[in-house]
């Protein structure tokens, strides 16, 4: 697919070649399907929608990309799209069907043979602990509420790092904890449906301390391993002139953005939630969520509009203002405020950054010569791989950009009613057609790697972990 002409042109890079990695993003529950096959759990996101009204039309993970089955053609996609690195999640209770205690070895085997496929493919495995699918047997036991969760979440890293640490480098230990945190406890719009604030801020401390365990367990188990967490990190603005929305703008911020990254890297809650967590926690609890990590794992597709609100936040989304243009599902499309996050990740935190999704949904749908022309989501890409150079032109230290997603799939309380793919899936036939984002994506990473100062070491850690 690099070679065959695309549309749009990426420009050349100047980025610091040395190391940068170009890839995908997945996780397991939107992509793999295969829900009760080979001895798998149920996750509370099958139990979610199965429960009437929670996922737009009653659309469900049982199939999604069927992945499980068709691994090996994806990765054969990945190949063609000429990607460095692939980023996905394993499914915990594909793992341990109930969470703890009896291993599935089936599913386990799945995950050697793909990471065994994308090594054959030359194409670096990085593994993401928990992308949201928590077993239901854990749920039942009280899931993130439940501090037992961090024995239990440390248990299941050790099975990992015992099975896939051989091969694998790249692990972080979850992604977007803010999201699947405030929208499944918080504001009940996710799985498991909760909205009661100290059920928010028990599983937001009880995660932060899983964190901490996980990164110990590699740490002690894969002396080379790269680790880190993947944050959501975006300005949000205020969506009103008035000031309660002003305010409930700052109070959001601090959940959205700090709840996660301060107690790990500076072993501190921020102001807005210090007071909601303290009966959570026990003596000596931030030096053991604050471990040190190799990596800043950023997610980021637009900014924020906050507005006041009577729920446990005291905030929700607004409207932005009528001049920002917006992709087809109405996120804002702002790529100066991607550079701006790049550069106030920089300083904050000082660590190497990945970005580990960026990306857009469209309307997609194949023409009548069966291809795809997702001419918005080539221009959002390119706006935003640019953001991303000035923010490297200025300073911040980026190592790695990842597409979210490789293909369309399973967007959670909307179903599949949004397409994030770089490649189109027919969900009834489950055919797969590369869109015209793949091949301007394939041409980007192409066009960038003769730009390369020094060639890109696979497999290679982190100097920060090399160093330690
Ligand atoms: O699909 C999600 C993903 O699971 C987490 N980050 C945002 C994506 C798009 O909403």
């Amino acid at each position: 697919m690099a070679n065959k002409s695309s549309q749009g042109n990426p420009q050349a890079s100047t980025i610091p070649e040395s190391g940068f990695l170009w890839g995908v993003s997945t996780s397991s529950f939107q992509i793999e399907g295969a829900a009760h096959a080979d001895g798998r759990g149920d996750s509370i996101w099958d139990v979610y929608c199965r429960e009437p009204g929670r996922v737009k039309n009653a659309d469900t993970g049982e199939i999604a990309c069927d992945h499980y089955h068709r691994y090996n053609e994806d990765v054969a996609l990945m190949r063609n799209l000429g990607i460095d690195a692939y980023r996905f999640s394993l499914s915990w209770p594909r793992l341990l069907p109930k969470g703890r205690g009896i291993v599935n070895e089936p599913g386990l085997a799945f995950y050697d043979r793909l990471i065994d496929a994308l090594l054959a493919a030359d194409i670096e495995p990085w593994i993401c602990l928990y992308h949201w699918d928590l077993p239901q047997a854990l749920h039942e036991l009280g899931g993130w509420q439940n501090r037992d969760i961090i024995g239990w979440f440390a248990d299941y890293a050790a099975l990992v790092a015992r099975r896939y640490g051989d091969r694998v480098k790249r692990f972080a230990t979850f992604n977007e904890p803010c999201v699947f945190t405030l929208f499944g406890y918080g504001l009940g719009w996710n799985a498991p449906g909760i909205a009661d604030a100290d059920a928010l801020h028990k599983a937001i401390h009880h995660v932060n301390l899983s964190h901490g365990a996980a990164i110990d367990v590699f740490r002690s188990m894969i002396p080379q391993a790269s680790l880190g967490a993947i944050h959501n990190r975006q300005p949000c603005f205020s969506a009103g002139p008035n000031p309660a929305d002003a305010a409930a703008a700052k109070r959001f911020a601090e959940y959205w953005n700090d709840a996660f990254p301060n107690p790990q890297h500076f072993a501190c809650y921020p102001p807005a939630l210090a007071e909601a967590i303290e009966p959570f926690q026990k003596p000596g609890d931030m030096a053991l969520i604050a471990r040190p990590v190799d990596w800043f794992g950023l997610n980021h597709y637009s900014p924020h509009y906050i507005k006041a609100d009577s729920n446990v936040l005291g905030a929700t989304f607004g409207a932005p203002p009528p001049d920002v243009p917006r992709t087809a599902i109405g996120w804002p499309i702002v790529p100066d405020a991607f550079r701006d996050t790049l550069l106030d990740i920089k300083s904050r935190f000082g660590l190497p950054i990945y970005v580990l999704e960026n990306g857009t949904a469209s309307d997609d749908r194949p023409d009548s010569a069966n291809q795809v022309n997702d001419a918005a989501r080539i221009a959002y890409l390119q706006a935003y791989t640019d953001a991303m150079q000035e923010a490297i032109s200025g300073g911040a230290d980026v190592r790695g950009y990842f597409v979210w997603s490789l293909l369309d799939n399973f967007e959670w309380a909307s179903g599949y009613s949004q397409r994030f793919g770089l490649v189109y899936v027919d969900f009834n036939t489950q055919r797969r057609i590369p869109k015209s984002s793949a091949r301007w994506y394939a041409k980007l990473i192409a066009t960038r790697r003769r730009c390369l100062v020094q060639p890109i070491a696979r497999n290679s850690v982190d100097a920060a972990a090399a160093k330690r």
